[in-house]
């Protein structure tokens, strides 16, 4: 039988990119995007959408079985630095939202589930450089205990009812073609934005704050690329640890110089340093190397050059 894929929060940074790439890998009408708003012109225009809250059982079961979907992509999350305002609504939305599409394929009503977990999973306990897969993990922010609780339940789901489910732990991402929202690491998108509109930016993170990062076509990469391999090569069933770069803002801020000499950076950390603070600096990913093949593609002079490009007017 054909795919047919489901999106959940299409709209957003990751999942418009992904509901663009998985059209063109399956074919736009057996892609559906869903989300609680709508998205911009070319995610649009490309295929099915479909105004959804994925909180609602009820509703999001009707859209699986009037498309008779197969694979559920859920990349609805309230990220980091909005879920420390909104807690219960973060707790809500990130957690309700999984149960739903975990319910769903115990129920048989789909196949396979792709879920974003994060970096954030880990806490200011953790191992701070090349971070591994398994550690200590006491998560000190709302989104981060999501997170963390999402995995284990993941896990769960997997051993007890046979549910395929698979998962990542992004970094900061980085992408020119939608903007992110909520998160400690959206300043590394909107400086290349304000450099180039103003050639000066201010980071609400200080300078040698050091985090990881990949740029969003590694981020599509490896999703595909997990959802693609057999069942037996998974063997990580909460989340894989996934690394491409890691670096500072004035690390990126002089990547940046090599192309805009007279652009200044300055700053004034704000709470999200100490969310930040409460984060690796590097990861260790050698179980998505072993287990399906990881590699990334982009560093940071790669990133800056894509950026700069794609973004100037
Ligand atoms: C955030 O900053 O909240 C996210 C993440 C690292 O999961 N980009």
């Amino acid at each position: 039988m054909e795919k047919s894929i489901l999106i959940i929060g299409a709209c957003g940074q990751i999942g418009t990119e992904l509901t663009l790439a998985l059209r063109e890998t399956y074919g736009n009408d057996s892609v559906i995007a869903s989300d609680i708003r709508e998205g911009n012109e070319n995610l649009m225009e490309s295929g099915p959408f479909e105004i959804l809250d994925a909180t609602d059982y009820d509703a999001l079961e009707e859209v699986v079985a009037y498309y008779e979907i197969s694979e559920v992509y859920l990349m609805a999350a309230m990220l980091s630095a909005t879920a420390e305002k909104f807690p219960m609504r973060a707790w809500n939305l990130n957690m309700n939202s999984l149960f739903n599409v975990l319910n769903l394929a115990k129920e048989k009503k789909i196949d396979k589930i792709f879920w974003p977990s994060s970096i954030a999973v880990f806490g200011p306990n953790t191992p701070k450089e090349n971070t591994p897969q398994s550690t200590i993990m006491e998560p000190s922010t709302v989104y981060g205990i999501s997170k963390q609780s999402g995995e284990r339940w993941c896990d769960y789901y997997f051993h007890k009812f046979g549910v395929d489910v698979r998962s990542i732990r992004y970094p900061g991402l980085i992408s020119w073609k939608t903007m992110p929202g909520g998160g400690t690491t959206d300043y590394a998108v909107e400086i290349y934005h304000k450099a180039l509109a103003e050639k000066s930016y201010t980071c609400f993170l200080k300078a040698d704050t050091e985090l990881p990062m990949m740029f969003m076509d590694d981020a599509i990469k490896a999703t595909l690329q997990l959802m693609d391999t057999d069942a037996e090569n998974v063997k990580v069933r909460s989340s894989y640890n996934l690394s491409a770069m890691n670096f500072t803002p004035s690390q990126m801020a002089e990547s940046i110089q090599k192309h805009i000499t007279d652009f200044k950076i300055s700053y004034e950390p704000d709470f999200r340093q100490a969310i930040a603070d409460s984060w690796p600096s590097s990861i260790n990913d050698q179980e998505a190397r072993r287990d399906w093949g990881w590699k990334a593609d982009f560093d940071l002079e790669k990133t800056t050059k894509e950026m700069l490009e794609n973004l100037a007017p």
